[in-house]
């Protein structure tokens, strides 16, 4: 019996030796431990041993196992370590290769232009408001003294919804003003920024859809020094502290008395030539228009609620698409609009 034992351990220990893989392994272990493996069957025939033989060969039987168990364990953990090796060694990671650039967004450069001047307005005090882009005939130009047959109604101009020409597309931002002043006590002091349409031919200065931002200040004794003083502190902000400005009469149905501003060119100063030839900025104009403006007609006042013997407004209009051209140097307005991403990656 001792020497069968001793058979089944060098057997058992010779073949662990060659054994490679977990399966490999788990099969011996049944085979020489398990409940109908080798041992097992020669343990079964210790019943059949003197009481003086069966501690003995006991002893000799618990080693065996003991030691084939030690051998068994050894075996496993050699052999995860190889299989792991050989998985880290298949699985070999190179973290000095480039990774795969992942193409980062940015704002579009017409609501940069946009953020800037509403944070500017917003630091002096200025309410931004919204409201409907699909407006009533009523708002849109009745309100702004802009009466039925006026040019700017014409139906080749405007996109109107109805047979009646009552309900269109909002040719400019001033209906918000409108809504508000209908709606607030002076005090007035907003921005309206937005979308506005007119039945335009796209090309290099315009399009059918575009952007306005319009101002309106509502108080007593407000004053056209109040315009200028608004007008020319944001412009410097926006174009640098010592551009220079200048105010020219203008024609507005809303506005009494209305103007024009205009910055200097920063490019020729002023002379419309550059090395005598035409400044390409300004055309040899040697001022870039910046927008229109005016004191609120009073009867806009007055048709909105508000009395013009008390108070009195300043109102102006610029167009957003002009604004961010000028600012980041863009020639075709129809790129503002195209989304073309290698144009808008240079913003
Ligand atoms: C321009 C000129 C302007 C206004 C807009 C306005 C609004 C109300 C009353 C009076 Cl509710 N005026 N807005 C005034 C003057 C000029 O826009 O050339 N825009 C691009």
């Amino acid at each position: 019996m001792k020497e069968q034992l001793e058979l089944i351990k060098a057997q058992a220990i010779a073949a662990l030796d060659t054994a490679d893989t977990p399966a490999a392994l788990e099969e011996l272990r049944v085979r020489y431990l398990g409940k109908k493996g080798e041992l097992t069957a020669v343990l079964k025939m210790m019943g059949k041993l003197s009481a003086e033989e069966r501690p003995v060969m006991g002893q000799i039987a618990n080693s065996v196992r003991a030691d084939i168990e030690n051998m068994l364990e050894q075996r496993k953990s050699a052999v995860h370590a190889a299989a792991l090796d050989a998985k880290l060694a298949a699985e070999k990671i190179d973290v000095t290769i480039p990774g795969n650039t992942v193409a980062m967004g940015h704002e579009h450069p017409m609501n940069k232009v946009l953020q800037e001047i509403k944070d500017i307005f917003v630091g002096m005090g200025y309410q931004i408001v919204d409201g409907p882009e699909v407006e009533l005939a009523a708002y849109n130009f009745t309100r702004l003294n802009i009466e039925e047959g006026h040019p700017s109604r014409d139906r080749s101009d405007t996109f109107y919804f109805t047979d009646d020409d009552k309900v269109l597309l909002r040719t400019q931002t001033s209906p918000m003003q409108v809504r508000v002043m209908e709606n607030a006590k002076p005090p007035i002091c907003i921005l309206a920024p937005g979308r506005v349409y007119r039945k335009d031919e796209a090309d290099a200065t315009h399009s059918p859809m575009f952007h306005q931002i319009e101002g309106l200040v509502v108080d007593e004794n407000i004053t056209m020094g109040d315009l200028k003083g608004a007008l020319i502190t944001v412009m410097r902000r926006i174009y640098g502290q010592d551009a220079q400005m200048r105010f020219r009469p203008h024609h507005f149905p809303f506005t009494e008395p209305s103007c024009e501003m205009d910055m200097q060119c920063h490019k020729c100063h002023g002379t419309g030539e550059i090395d005598g030839q035409v400044c390409s900025t300004c055309h040899g104009e040697g001022w870039i228009e910046l927008l229109g403006a005016g004191m609120v007609h009073p009867d806009v006042l007055k048709g909105c609620g508000i009395d013009p013997e008390k108070y009195s407004g300043f109102a102006f209009g610029m167009g957003l698409e002009r604004m961010a051209m000028g600012r980041m140097r863009i020639n075709d307005l129809r790129l503002i609009f195209d989304n073309v991403v290698r144009f808008l990656n240079q913003f």
